[in-house]
């Protein structure tokens, strides 16, 4: 199965360019750590960017909790991306219609679809959000944009379980262009009856912690070990790292595990 796969077999195979970079920065570095740098002022951003850059696969922002946000902002996290060999996803989970989402996306103060490899965003408001978004990247003509579908959430009581689950499996399906995959606590394609043989969705996870269960406002962790055997392929953790006395030590533990947990899934 998909899962016993490699990253380089899957980047070989991958249909997306997007994928197999990611992909192939995950096999260079030895690295499945997407680092969740929700900090809140540009020094401080692009400060752990720097840092930790070396160790992460992926950079995820919230670049609208950045109260000095600026075109310096974007500058520094584009050539740090470059320099220490990562992706920019941009964690701003669209939501509206898709007249208005594409808007967000292009353009607005945060100017997204510029420096953000991934974006990822919600079908409560049903297949035109990703319509609206595919279509835009798709315009473009930019090879290297794409999208990960919210199909769960790791807070307590979320709602995005089930029949909106599987179906956001399935609009997946119709966007093979620009839909790259997931963030779900676990690997999900490979129990919806329609899935291909060839179809082979990412799977970001967030909610990963080391050491913590869950925090005072409902949210709830799993450990790297934990969430590879579910059948994640690249692991989201925020506080577990950048809020760690030590940073840097912190998130060459979390690369650790990740990847001793992807080795071990790839060769059982
Ligand atoms: P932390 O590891 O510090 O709990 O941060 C988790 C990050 O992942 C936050 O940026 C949060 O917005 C995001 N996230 C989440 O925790 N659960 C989800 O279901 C989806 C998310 O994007």
């Amino acid at each position: 199965s998909r899962s016993s796969l490699s990253y380089a077999q899957r980047a070989e195979e991958h249909r997306s360019p997007l994928v197999k970079k990611l992909f192939a920065i995950a096999e260079r570095k030895k690295t499945n750590i997407v680092l969740s740098a929700d900090l809140t002022t540009t020094n401080e951003l692009l400060d752990i960017a720097d840092r930790l850059g070396p160790y992460i696969a992926v950079l995820k922002t919230h670049i609208d909790i950045v109260s000095d946000f600026g075109t310096s902002t974007i500058d520094g996290l584009t050539q740090l991306a470059q320099r220490h060999d990562f992706l920019l996803f941009e964690d701003r989970k669209f939501i509206d219609i898709g007249n208005t989402v594409q808007k967000q996306y292009k353009g607005g103060a945060l100017r997204i679809h510029d420096w953000a490899h991934i974006i990822n965003a919600s079908i409560l408001a049903g297949e035109g959000i990703i319509q609206a978004l595919d279509q835009t990247i798709c315009d473009a003509g930019v090879s290297e944009r794409g999208i990960l579908i919210l199909a769960e959430m790791t807070s307590k009581g979320s709602l995005a379980v089930g029949e909106y689950t599987r179906a956001s499996v399935e609009i997946a399906r119709k966007y093979p262009q620009s839909v790259l995959g997931f963030v779900s606590t676990k690997e999900l394609s490979s129990h919806s009856p329609a899935a291909s043989p060839n179809e082979d969705f990412v799977v970001f996870t967030t909610g990963v912690n080391l050491s913590s269960k869950g925090d005072a406002l409902g949210q709830q962790y799993q450990t790297p070990t934990m969430a590879m055997a579910g059948g994640s392929d690249f692991l989201i953790a925020g506080r577990g790292i950048y809020a760690a006395a030590d940073p840097v030590t912190a998130v060459k533990e979390y690369q650790k595990a990740g990847w001793d947990a992807y080795q071990q899934r790839i060769r059982s």
